[in-house]
């Protein structure tokens, strides 16, 4: 492998510890020039260098820097602080860093660089900035990206687990068989308090580390050619609107109503929150929230930020979806149309200042919400307290009040949608197309169609590169986790083709039917709480069509092992395909978290099937695209350094209001869509 992307990919491991140590198991250690040492180490820059480089197998020399940064502008943010994405300051040192990456001239200069400055900011912002360089720069993207739980252990594992860890790597020896440390489940919060039902999602590993990644691939700002990306505003929505289709879906499940949008900043905020995990850079614990917390103005060092400048910005939102047109800077108006109205909307409320029609008037609603509330413990730094979950992309999903915030935005996006007319037939419709039957079915032969099940599983992912423990190496630390798990379903459809030989797009959905007190759910909640399952184009020839489609091809979620995949070369697969996909693929549901868990009992769905013109769906993608790295998220994720590679609207068909009552009258007036009723069980065992 060149040594160079080999050192792009070391620099990922031990983020805490001086990039002068070893690195790759023990076996690689970098030549640094002399500039490269701090201040704390230059003057023993040889010692250092000598002790770190004893029984190493490989030095991969570094170059001197042809123009050393000046990195004042990354002062501001310590390296023992926590770093915030919704926090503007922070932001704009990222963008800073990241635009540094992306200028230097070539590859050895970009090695260099990144290895100047990872010990001379703050880690944190080191490794996010450092990832978005390595997956937007050309010469770099095909050094595979960590997945962040594995970085930053601390962020995503109770810290008993971690005391152990450490323990175990003292005192046991290299060549012995390492025991597999266990997670403790359900620590956070007792059965007493009712969202804990909710924790196993909430807190799930893959959950928060697919977040991380979404936002790593779309960042808010930044340099423009690695923040503007296509539809990426209408994505912010779809993606954080399906978050909360899930999540209430999986509270149906739970026998808890829907979550509350936190529409009204004013209230106390009832859900109480207690991480218990320990920050990456500071060995503190992230800051609990009490329960009935009121939302207070935030007066810090590191910014102001008031409740009543978060309530003129959402009424002005709201007061432009009403109106249906924007305004930006200049005042002209803007329409929020069909088709671009959503993508303007996801970019100003995030907001993406330099994607937003105005943020000026328009501001930062949903950064600034986040800010607000994960300050509520200390919003005047009195006690010198950092930011909670909520601050930080990496744990923020770990809240309950992350999904009363997101359900908040999600009703703002939401009315937008509404207002809109309903889909009518010319936009629904695909003639000549009959869908005849819906199945999914487990993979056993005697298996009751639509019948899918849900059960408890045992999983150990490996933590070695995020665990600095200074001088002991090994890669071989790995801890155990329980998480939700779903059996393997096939999906097979009929579909009758009265026509010539047609291309077509296969949308799948479930919709859960009642709610949680078992009253039948309308159309227009259904249709808010569809959880996209697949999406896929099937060619149809003239007559009858089987499709069948494996419930592991998903277009939303990526395989176990990609949520959790291990780093450093000795895991990576050598064959060119398998290592394309391998790279920059950390974005996507967990395939685990698939189905929602149902209930013991079973719990009903419809199953919905949608097969449309692939003439009105096809997207032509521009003639220098790379090859796909890692399509098969692509629902969530969109492609690297592709168009999203489907024209309709994210969510179609349930994005809009739709022309029929109920699903059946919707399914018995076109065609083109069918479904059928579908049972998930949920079996209270663990396996693995
Ligand atoms: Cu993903 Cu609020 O945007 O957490």
């Amino acid at each position: 492998m060149n040594t160079d992307l080999k050192a792009l990919e070391l620099l990922f491991q031990r983020p805490l510890e001086p990039v002068f140590t070893t690195r790759d198991n023990g076996k690689t250690v970098f030549d640094l020039p002399d500039s490269f040492y701090t201040d704390r180490y230059r003057n023993n820059s040889v010692e250092v260098a000598t002790r770190f480089s004893q029984n190493v197998e490989t030095r991969i020399p570094l170059r001197e820097l042809t123009s050393v940064p000046n990195l004042d502008f990354a002062a501001k943010l310590g390296r023992k602080d926590q770093f915030s994405l919704f926090n503007t300051r922070h932001r704009e040192i990222a963008g800073k860093l990241i635009q540094l990456y992306l200028d230097a001239p070539n590859l050895q200069q970009f090695v260099a660089l990144a290895a100047y400055t990872k010990d001379r900011v703050n880690p944190v912002m080191f490794q996010y900035s450092y990832a978005v360089a390595v997956a937007h720069r050309p010469d770099s993207r095909t050094v595979p990206i960590p997945n962040i739980s594995q970085i930053f252990p601390g962020n995503f594992i109770e810290p008993s687990a971690f005391l152990d860890a450490r323990q175990e790597s003292s005192v046991i020896s290299k060549s012995g068989n390492r025991p597999v440390l266990e997670i403790p489940i359900n620590y956070t919060a007792s059965n007493r308090e009712e969202e804990q039902r909710l924790a196993y999602f909430r807190e799930d590993i893959g959950v928060n580390s697919h977040h991380w990644h979404w936002h790593l691939v779309y960042p808010a700002s930044g340099p423009m050619e690695v923040v503007n990306k296509d539809r990426r505003g209408e994505l912010f929505y779809y993606m954080h609107h399906q978050l909360i289709a899930r999540y209430n879906v999986e509270r149906i499940c739970n026998n808890l109503k829907r979550v509350a949008p936190l529409s009204n900043l004013r209230d106390e905020v009832i859900e109480g929150y207690f991480p218990k995990i320990l920050s990456s850079v500071n060995n503190r614990t992230y800051p609990a929230r009490a329960s009935n917390q009121l939302l207070r103005d935030v007066d810090r060092p590191d910014g102001n930020i008031e409740i009543s400048e978060l309530e003129r910005w959402r009424d002005r939102v709201l007061a432009a979806i009403d109106q249906g047109f924007v305004e930006n800077t200049q005042g002209q108006r803007i329409p929020l149309d069909e088709q671009r109205g959503i993508d303007i909307l996801g970019n100003m409320i995030e907001a993406a200042p330099a994607l937003s029609v105005n943020s000026q008037f328009y501001g930062n609603l949903h950064n600034q919400g986040h800010t607000i509330i994960s300050f509520s413990h200390d919003p005047d730094f009195r006690h010198l307290e950092d930011f909670g979950v909520m601050g930080d992309v990496t744990t923020a999903m770990r809240d309950p009040i992350f999904y009363r915030w997101h359900g908040f935005i999600d009703t703002i996006f939401n009315k937008h949608k509404t207002l809109l007319p309903p889909y009518n037939n010319a936009q629904l419709e695909f003639p000549g197309i009959n869908v005849t039957r819906v199945e999914a079915k487990l993979g056993a032969a005697n298996a009751r169609p639509n019948v899918l099940l849900t059960y408890w599983q045992k999983s150990v992912t490996n933590l070695a590169a995020g665990l600095d423990f200074g001088p002991v190496e090994d890669d071989n630390v790995s801890a155990s986790f329980r998480h939700l798990q779903n059996a393997p379903f096939t999906y097979t459809f009929n579909v009758t083709n009265t026509g010539d030989r047609r291309t077509g797009t296969c949308r799948i959905f479930i919709c859960p039917k009642t709610d949680e007190r078992n009253d039948p759910l309308r159309l227009e909640e259904q249709r808010l709480m569809a959880i996209e399952m697949d999406k896929f184009t099937v060619n149809l020839v003239p007559g009858e069509n089987t499709i069948r489609r494996q419930s592991t091809d998903s277009s939303v979620a990526i395989p176990f092992e990609r949520s959790f995949r291990a780093v450093g070369a000795n895991y990576q697969p050598t064959a060119a395909d398998e290592l394309a996909r391998f790279r920059f693929c950390g974005c996507g549901w967990p395939q685990h978290l698939l189905l929602p868990k149902g209930k013991p009992e079973g719990m009903q769905f419809d199953l919905f099937v949608m097969i449309s013109d692939y003439s009105n769906d096809s997207v032509e993608q521009l003639s220098n695209a790379p090859d796909d790295a890692c399509s098969t998220a692509y629902s969530f994720c969109g492609l690297k350094d592709k168009l999203y590679p489907d024209r309709r609207t994210m969510g179609y068909p349930f994005d809009r209001r739709l022309p029929n009552a109920d699903l059946t009258e919707l399914v018995g007036a076109f065609t083109n869509m069918a479904k059928t009723d579908l049972t998930i069980k949920f079996n209270d065992r663990t396996v693995g």
